[in-house]
């Protein structure tokens, strides 16, 4: 056989080349340690001691909505223990007039961009009220079609644009939803045209049961930036300050007309997928649980707050007492909220009703009179 050609260009080294060059950003090593002070974020105290609360609180929730959805009390929950600091500190990055296009997985990044929780709740139970945001919040409902939320952000960003607002629209997936076609249309477009967009992946290593290397060869997430021309950037998704801090730069580029910036936040979810069945223990082992509850994003952050001097055990009580009230008012507040009806539902879809479904709706507007 024939000596094989020696390649004119070495393609193979290329992509090596790039592939290596995608780090893992960090801060905080699992210690709380600082361990790249260059990048420390300027946060004040009451700043770090906020993002801390909202960490916390936001566990909470979690806690309090699984036990909800197994009591009956919810509807469709997609747990978010373990992803804290990547929902929380790239959303503490923003500004209030920004735009939030959350995944499934995201309602908590809609509560503190203003969404009341009952509204959180109500959107659960699939109640047309929990899509309805009060003025001011600058966000859509949880997307459910993976990737969907991609495209809408490349359009919402490409918006704030043409208004010449000082603003960003933030979009999250999972590290499936980067398999899509519309996570590849959502960012080439935003990049063709410099829309100030930020592309959050929150690679937790599994969609549903489906491993990260099964469903992409890339070596990470991060350099699927560099196909479309915009920057990328790996970083720990359980250090809340390394988190912060890449969105923090990703919204001053787009704020500048730099364009977009697609951020890898490398993470774990405790729980299932969803409430709704699927079992962890067929697809993760329990050392592969143990190795990532290490890497906590709570632990890591409250040791650094701890040592100076910013946290304790009582402030963390009393931040959980607060959330487990919270909640308790929101659940109520929700159980005393009319059900929804089929007309609620209909009035709700449409602004011009299809002639054959107005005839259906006078007929349930007739049986929920009696
Ligand atoms: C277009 C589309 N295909 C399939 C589904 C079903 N589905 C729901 S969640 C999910 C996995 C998503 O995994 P990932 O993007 O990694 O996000 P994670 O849930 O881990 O946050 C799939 C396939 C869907 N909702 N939409």
């Amino acid at each position: 056989m024939a000596p094989r050609k020696k390649a004119q260009f070495d393609a193979v080294a290329t992509l090596n080349e790039i592939e290596s060059k995608f780090e893992m950003v960090q801060v905080l090593d699992e210690e709380g340690n600082v361990v790249n002070n260059d990048l420390l974020p300027d946060l004040s105290d009451e700043e770090l001691v906020e993002l801390m609360e909202r960490m916390v609180w936001t566990r909470v929730l979690d806690q309090r909505s699984i036990s909800l959805n197994r009591q009956g009390r919810l509807g469709f929950y997609a747990p978010t223990a373990g992803q804290e600091a990547s929902q929380l500190a790239s959303h503490y990055a923003l500004e209030k007039e920004d735009y939030v296009l959350p995944g499934y997985r995201d309602v908590p990044q809609l509560i503190w961009h203003g969404l009341p929780l009952t509204k959180a709740f109500l959107f659960s139970r699939g109640h047309f009220i929990g899509n309805q945001f009060p003025e001011g919040v600058n966000a859509l409902s949880p997307q459910i079609i993976i990737g969907a939320q991609f495209i809408q952000t490349a359009g919402v960003a490409l918006g704030i644009k043409k208004r010449g607002k000082k603003n960003v629209a933030i979009t999250y997936t999972g590290d499936g939803g980067s398999s899509q076609g519309d996570f590849y249309e959502g960012i080439n477009f935003a990049s063709a045209y410099k829309a100030p967009a930020i592309f959050v992946i929150q690679n937790n290593n599994y969609a549903i049961s489906t491993p990260r290397d099964k469903q992409t060869a890339a070596k990470t997430l991060a350099q699927k930036s560099v196909a479309v021309g915009i920057p990328g950037v790996l970083v720990d998704g359980m250090d809340a300050l390394a988190v912060y801090a890449v969105t923090k730069e990703a919204r001053d580029r787009a704020v500048n007309g730099d364009g977009p910036t697609l951020i890898e936040t490398l993470t774990y979810r405790y729980g299932p997928h969803t409430m709704a069945g699927d079992d962890p223990t067929r697809y993760r082992t329990s050392d592969e649980d143990s190795d990532w509850e290490k890497k906590d994003p709570l632990v890591r952050f409250r040791k650094y707050l701890e040592a100076k001097k910013l946290w304790s055990e009582d402030k963390e009580n009393e931040v959980m007492e607060k959330a487990k009230e919270e909640i308790k008012a929101a659940i109520k507040e929700a159980d005393s909220t009319p059900k929804q009806k089929v007309t609620d539902l209909m009035e709700n879809m449409y602004e011009e009703m299809p002639h054959n479904l107005a005839e259906q709706y006078e007929i349930y507007k007739e049986k929920e009179s009696k």
